[in-house]
């Protein structure tokens, strides 16, 4: 997507430099960029936090880095960071601060927000969420009926449902193995019917997870899981205040539902949604895998914190990122970027990151309202290594299109078997390796492959990858990889000039969906909709009486 005429962002020299600059690396092999550099793939890496990083796979050279980051400085990215930590209202169009990063600062430390400082309140609600999930886990926490807690149901959606869901699975491998979490999102019915299949009530603990309490999937699933409750410990509603916790910003509508606040957990509307899984909405994370380890969740992202605030950005690990990740998009042409962990623990992970990638940088206006005129946050998509290698990794190595990949992998596994994990680890070098450097057609010949078969055998290459090493899947690297990822958006987000923290977009579809609920049991509402969406709901309103 570009407009015709030239934008702010366009206009700007260095963004000029960079188009530039394009052709002559898009003339040039990633063969070629490391035949000349035999030091390449050590001198274009970083290892900072915990974390290695080796970019050298991308189509980039010293020049490149020097037109991003100073692209990176005129577009002010350095200044958006300091106005995000200094509490700013920087998400504009809501009018609010964007402060996820108090939700890790130690005790102790300081971050203002209209002149109060927010840290103690975090605190304090880290301990109450602590208290409560010692008391769960230990079993001191008793149903209605007395029995103690089997079963967690957490019920919230977008921010408030991926988040979690990924933290659990990620960090299963430390979860109390007798507390089984589900989670249920999608207003479909099955969603949530499957998800009390078989459990039983008085040993059940529902968490409303809802930042508003007015989202329409989460309250109808909420209203759903009380009748659930009720209608098996025979209608007693005190019943609620030992099957039902809330995390909200939102004490009115919690206790109207008829949640005591005694039984919430609060956060703050300087925390978005997408942004929200270290805050009070990670209680199913904490009641998993216990206090300990969700604070040593936090003190990874604060570590990454505090990297993409102080280091220089050349050695900073999501500024990187985030400008190589502007230079495949928008000098490269790449629409979309996969992300293949090779630990099957971080399954979610992709899931994940869309909401977080996409929600935040999906955007086509600056700040100012004024068109962005380049292409914004690409598409996220990916699934764990190796099941992607045996699916869709055909398009990526011989397909007519540019996915730049992230291949994240950890250098011991969580679960020791044989040989497993260097089998795992080879195919995350081979496939970097594969996706650079190709395989000619030279080479096909030189192994006696049939001439009609080499144009089918051979591989271009030049497809760029990233590959990031950690030691061990631990709740702290979690934390590093959840922020580094916050904070590429961010640098990306600042680059473009646009709003990572709303998401007007989701807005329209919920209004119309409000204005069709009514209309589609009763025949006699005469539909105004387009041709289409009336046709639509008449053939559903046949369909739906079977
Ligand atoms: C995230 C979005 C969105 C939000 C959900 C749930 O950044 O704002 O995904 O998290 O719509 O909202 P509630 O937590 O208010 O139910």
């Amino acid at each position: 997507m570009t407009d015709s005429s030239s934008t702010a962002l366009q206009a700007l020299p260095a963004w000029k430099a960079l188009q530039a600059h394009a052709p002559k690396l898009q003339a040039q092999h990633l063969r070629e960029l490391f035949a000349t550099d035999p030091q390449r793939g050590e001198r274009l890496a970083l290892d900072a936090v915990g974390i290695y990083l080796d970019y050298s796979k991308n189509r980039i050279n010293d020049d490149t880095l020097r037109l991003l980051l100073s692209l990176a400085e005129a577009t002010g990215v350095r200044e958006r960071i300091d106005a995000m930590f200094r509490g700013e209202r920087i998400n504009t169009t809501e009018g609010r601060a964007v402060l996820h990063v108090a939700l890790r600062a130690p005790r102790g430390a300081k971050i203002l927000f209209d002149g109060a400082d927010v840290v103690p309140g975090v605190h304090e609600v880290l301990d109450r969420m602590a208290g409560f999930a010692e008391r769960v886990r230990g079993g001191a926490w008793l149903g209605h009926g007395g029995k103690r807690i089997r079963h967690i149901v957490n019920i919230g959606i977008g921010g408030s449902d991926l988040g979690p869901v990924m933290a659990y699975e990620a960090l299963r491998h430390y979860s109390q193995r007798d507390l089984d979490v589900r989670f249920v999102s999608n207003v479909d019915g099955t969603d949530f019917a499957e998800a009390v299949q078989g459990i039983d009530a008085a040993e059940t603990l529902f968490i409303i997870a809802s930042k508003t309490f007015t989202t329409l999937e989460t309250m109808t699933n909420a209203h759903s899981a009380r009748d659930w409750l009720l209608s098996r410990l025979g209608g007693d509603a005190s019943a609620v205040a030992k099957h039902f916790v809330a995390l909200s910003t939102n004490a009115e509508a919690v206790s109207k539902f008829g949640i005591a606040t005694d039984n919430m957990f609060g956060f703050w509307d300087w925390v978005g949604g997408r942004y929200s899984m270290d805050s009070a909405i990670g209680l199913s994370t904490m009641l998993a895998i216990g206090p300990e380890h969700f604070r040593a969740m936090l003190d990874g992202m604060h570590q990454m914190d505090e990297h993409f605030r102080l280091a220089p950005f050349e050695r900073n690990l999501p500024v990187l990122m985030g400008l190589i990740g502007i230079w495949n998009s928008n000098f490269l042409g790449a629409h979309s970027v996969a992300v293949l962990p090779y630990e099957q623990y971080l399954k979610r992970f992709p899931a994940y990151l869309q909401q977080l990638t996409m929600e935040s940088n999906g955007k086509r206006v600056r700040l100012d309202g004024a068109p962005i005129g380049v292409d914004t946050g690409p598409i996220y998509w990916g699934e764990p290594g190796t099941n992607g290698q045996h699916s869709f990794y055909q398009l990526i190595h011989q397909g007519t299109r540019l996915v730049p990949c992230d291949f994240i992998g950890f250098g011991r596994s969580l679960n020791p078997l044989g040989d497993h994990h260097d089998q795992l680890m080879a195919n995350v070098f081979a496939q970097g390796e594969a996706l650079a450097f190709g395989k000619t057609a030279d080479e096909l010949r030189a192994e006696g492959v049939a001439e009609a078969l080499v144009p089918h055998k051979s591989f271009e290459g030049n497809r760029p990858s990233n590959t990031l090493l950690l030691d061990e899947l631990t709740p702290a690297a979690l934390g590093k990889l959840v922020a580094l990822y916050e904070h590429i958006v961010f640098t990306q987000g600042a680059v473009w000039g646009l709003n990572c923290f709303d998401q007007w977009g989701v807005e329209l579809g919920k209004a119309l969906a409000q204005r069709i609920i009514p209309e589609l049991g009763d025949a006699n509402v005469a539909l105004k909709h387009d041709s289409s969406t009336n046709t639509l709901i008449g053939r559903y309103r046949q369909l739906r009486r079977g």
